[in-house]
């Protein structure tokens, strides 16, 4: 029987991505400056095993290494993050040119393998310097970042044509600033607010730098982790409970890029947490992006639970379902919700799926291989759903796996995998999973086999 083929369009950007603090190490090398996740990691405690991201992949001096494992599986994009410290120790003023030379040597290397780069500003990894003036809380960090939009852009605008700006702001905002897991550790959830009003600013004054200082093949977004919302039964409470986390993880950023506003039941909700907006803000927040990248990992399913934090709500999780290592449950029609209701409630001109992958326990056999089973299921998956969005209007021009290799999660440090490589870290050897070489079949056949 001959294989049937999900093809996808001709022109579809197949990628993976990374952000600088996960891989790049040499986090005080060459002039650069400290960042909040440098000094948090290094706080006892705030870190699974207290793992740093000092040397994390080393990529900083292993990038040829890496973009020629790109190479070898075919990929077309690469989406990944700038590290502002490296490039302005001070997070304002003085420039780095050893900083800015990486990324340039970087670009150039991509390029010469035809593998476009797609440069997140913001993967969260602020200078601590300004962290110390009020971080993301003080306004004056978004006439920062608009600064420091224009110096990347100089330096890289006549290579690289696509841009995100940040990636992820409500995990900076409410991880960073309400539940305190993440740097600055603060819990407050009027901070937090406030900080994804300044996140919002400073993306639109980013965007319209890089329009500015750019050329007319500059494209410019930002990417969102959105999920999708089902109330736990069709009881009022919990439709009420489901839209209400709609509201604060998707449509709090959503609606003031697209449509200018933020969401009228939230600001309701939100009552006296509301965060200062001044005449005018609003519209430039709404400037027109160019693509909107969506990171999907997991859906939650929301109970009203009147006693549980500010929202009142809690999330069950289906005893019978698969779960990955972050105890997300896998449910690849999520994907295609989202993409859909993205593209009827806010039609961007297209849409890219910046990350969506997924953590399991990865052994390195005695052969030396590691057999990521669940990874490759888990990516076919979401593809095939991919696959019918697009098929159904979506306009959907590409797809990152998150992540090209194993790198430091965050406060989970080195115990969850996400990578399409597996990294040994006391020997930085790099080999290739299972899963990368099933991705390398599917970018050469441009679709995924049945
Ligand atoms: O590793 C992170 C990434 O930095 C942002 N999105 C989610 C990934 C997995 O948790």
């Amino acid at each position: 029987m001959s294989e049937k083929i999900l093809k996808f369009p001709d022109d579809f950007k197949w990628g993976a991505a990374t952000a600088s603090y996960q891989i790049e190490g040499a986090f005080r090398e060459d002039g650069k400056g400290l960042s909040i996740w440098d000094v948090f990691s290094h706080i006892p405690g705030r870190i699974q095993e207290d793992d740093t991201g000092d040397v994390a992949c080393d990529h900083y001096h292993r990038y040829r290494e890496d973009v020629k494992n790109m190479k070898k599986i075919g990929l077309k994009a690469y989406r990944f993050s700038i590290s502002w410290p490296r490039v302005i120790p001070e997070g304002r003023g003085k420039i780095n040119e050893a900083g800015l030379d990486f990324y340039d040597r970087l670009v150039d290397e991509l390029l010469k393998v035809d593998i476009e780069p797609f440069i997140t500003l913001y993967h969260w990894d602020l200078p601590q310097t300004l962290q110390e003036k009020g971080g993301w809380k003080n306004r004056d960090t978004v006439g920062y970042f608009s600064d420091y939009a224009a110096v990347v852009s100089h330096r890289l605008g006549d290579r690289v044509h696509s841009w995100i700006t940040h990636n992820e702001p409500w995990v900076v905002s409410f991880l960073g600033h309400a539940f305190g897991t993440h740097p600055p550790g603060i819990m407050d959830f009027s901070t937090a607010l406030q900080v994804s009003h300044h996140l919002l600013l400073s993306h639109a004054g980013a965007l319209e730098v890089l329009k500015n200082t750019g050329n007319d093949k500059t494209r410019v977004g930002i990417t969102l982790n959105l999920s999708s919302a089902h109330p736990a039964t069709d009881k009022e409470e919990d439709i009420k409970a489901a839209k209400i986390f709609d509201g604060f993880i998707n449509r709090w950023f959503l609606d003031p890029i697209f449509k200018g506003s933020y969401p009228p039941d939230m600001l309701d909700y939100y009552k006296d947490n509301v965060p200062e907006i001044l005449p005018g803000d609003m519209g430039v927040i709404s400037r027109k992006v160019d693509f909107l990248g969506v990171n999907y990992y997991t859906r939650h399913i929301v109970k009203a639970n009147p006693e549980e934090g500010i929202l009142g709500i809690s999330f069950l999780k289906p005893g019978e379902a698969e779960y990955t290592e972050m105890g997300w449950e896998v449910y690849p029609e999520g994907i295609y919700e989202v993409l859909k209701r993205v593209q009827d409630d806010y039609s961007p001109e297209s849409i890219y799926i910046t990350e969506n992958g997924a953590a399991f326990q990865d052994r390195l056999d005695k052969e030396g291989k590691v057999e990521d089973k669940k990874r490759i299921n888990y990516l076919k998956d979401h593809l095939c759903h991919i696959h019918k969005a697009i098929g159904e209007g979506v306009r959907l021009k590409g797809y990152f796996v998150w992540s090209l290799m194993d790198n430091f999660e965050w406060t989970y440090g080195y115990s969850r995998r996400f990578g399409l490589i597996y990294v040994d870290y006391p020997t930085q050897k790099r080999i290739f999973k299972e899963s990368a070489i099933w991705y390398k079949k599917v970018i050469e056949n441009n679709g995924i086999s049945q």
